[in-house]
C-alpha cells in the first residue's frame, strides 16, 4: 500500500516536471511572446510608459519582395495581422514606440490598390515597431478630386482621435521595398517617395515632394497644412514644397537605396483631371500659406467606419465652385 502511494507521488512529480518543461518553458513564436507580453502587462497593470523605449533601428529589417499581380482580400490580411486592432491601429508590445504615427491616405474608388497597400504595410509598420493608426480619407462622389484637402481632413480628424505626433501622408499606390525605410518623422519635413521604380529609382525632379511625405505635428501646423484650393490632378505637392521652404524649413530625403518603392501603374482617374489652374497657385505659396490651409478648412464627415485594417472617414469637401 505504502509502496504504491510512493510510486503514485513519484509519478505525479515526474508528470508535473514534464508538463512544466514542455508547456511552460517551451520555445515561443514571436507572436506568442507579444501576446504573453500583453497578458503580463495587463496582469501587473503596467502601463506602456513603464516599458523601455524601442530602438532607433528595429532589428531584422531588410528588403521585401512585392508581387503586384496578387489579388489579396481584406480577410486574408486581417488573418495575417492578429495584433492590428479595429481602426487599423497597432502598438509594439515589447517596447514603447518612439513616435505616435497617423498614416493619412487620400482615397476614392481604388479598392484593389488599398488591398495591396494594407497587405504589405501592416506587417511592415509593425516590424518597424511603430505605434500607428491608418486613416483612409474618402471623398464622396460628385465633385472633382482634391487630394490636398483630404490630407488636411485626415490630419484634423486623426488629431481628434489621439495625440499623434507624426503624420505620414501617403498615396494609396506606393509600396516601399525595404523595411529599413523608416515610416517616421524627422527634424525636417521628409519626402519619402524619392526612389520609385517607375522613375528608375531616381528623384523625379529637384523639388519633387509628391507621393509620400512625413511631417511632425509642429511642422505641419507651421505650414498651415496643404492648400485646399487644388481641385483635380497636380500642383498641390509643389505648393506644399514651397510652403516648407517659405516657413524656413529644409527638406529631408532618405537614402535612395533604402527608400526604393514600387508605384502601381494606373490610368488617370475620372474626376481627377488636370485643370491648369494650379500653376499660379504654386508660385503664390508663401502668401497662400497664411491665407488658406488648415485655418480655412471646411468639410462635413458623412461616415466614419472602424474597419479592422483602417479607419475610413468619408467626407464631403464641397467642390471647386
Ligand atoms: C502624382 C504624385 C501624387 C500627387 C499627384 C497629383 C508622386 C509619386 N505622386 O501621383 O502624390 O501629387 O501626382 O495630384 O509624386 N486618388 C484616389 N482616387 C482618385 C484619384 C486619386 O484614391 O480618383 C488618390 C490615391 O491615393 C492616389 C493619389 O490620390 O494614389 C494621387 O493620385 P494619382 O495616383 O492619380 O496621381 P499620380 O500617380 O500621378
Ligand atoms: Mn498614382
Amino acid at each position: 500500500m505504502l509502496w504504491t502511494r510512493k510510486t503514485f507521488l513519484y509519478c505525479m512529480v515526474v508528470l508535473c516536471v514534464f508538463l512544466f518543461v514542455f508547456l511552460y518553458l517551451k520555445p515561443s513564436s514571436p507572436q506568442e511572446i507579444w501576446l504573453n507580453r500583453k497578458r503580463f502587462r495587463n496582469f501587473h497593470k503596467l502601463n506602456a510608459n513603464e516599458l523601455i523605449l524601442c530602438p532607433e533601428m528595429p532589428p531584422n529589417l531588410g528588403p521585401i519582395v512585392i508581387n503586384l499581380e496578387e489579388d489579396i482580400s481584406f480577410l486574408h490580411t486581417i488573418s495575417e495581422n492578429p495584433y492590428v486592432q479595429f481602426g487599423g491601429r497597432a502598438i509594439p508590445q515589447l517596447c514603447k514606440a518612439l513616435q505616435k504615427i497617423a498614416i493619412i491616405i487620400p482615397y476614392r474608388n481604388r479598392e484593389p490598390h488599398l488591398k495591396t497597400w494594407l497587405h504589405y504595410m501592416h506587417p511592415f509598420l509593425q516590424k518597424q515597431q511603430g505605434e500607428y493608426g491608418v486613416y483612409v480619407v474618402e471623398q464622396i462622389e460628385m465633385s472633382t478630386f482634391n487630394r490636398a484637402k483630404l490630407m488636411n481632413v485626415g490630419f484634423t480628424e486623426a488629431s481628434k482621435d489621439y495625440d499623434y505626433n507624426c503624420f505620414i501622408f501617403s498615396d494609396v499606390d506606393i509600396i516601399p521595398m525595404d523595411e529599413r525605410n523608416l515610416y517616421r518623422c524627422s527634424q525636417n519635413p521628409k519626402h519619402m517617395a524619392n526612389s520609385l521604380d517607375k522613375h528608375n529609382f531616381r528623384l523625379f525632379y529637384e523639388t519633387a515632394f509628391g507621393g509620400i511625405v512625413a511631417f511632425t505635428k509642429e511642422q505641419f501646423l507651421k505650414v498651415n497644412g496643404f492648400s485646399n484650393l487644388f481641385w483635380g490632378w497636380g500642383g498641390e505637392d509643389d505648393e506644399l514644397y514651397n510652403r516648407v521652404v517659405a516657413a524656413g524649413m529644409k527638406i529631408e530625403r532618405p537614402n535612395p537605396n533604402i527608400s526604393r518603392a514600387k508605384a502601381i501603374l494606373h490610368q488617370r482617374d475620372p474626376g481627377n483631371e488636370k485643370t491648369g489652374k494650379s500653376f499660379h497657385l504654386v508660385k503664390k505659396a508663401a502668401q497662400l500659406m497664411h491665407e488658406d490651409g488648415l485655418n480655412t478648412l471646411e468639410y462635413e464627415v458623412v461616415a466614419r467606419t472602424e474597419h479592422r485594417l483602417f479607419t475610413k472617414i468619408t467626407v464631403n469637401i464641397g467642390s471647386s465652385q
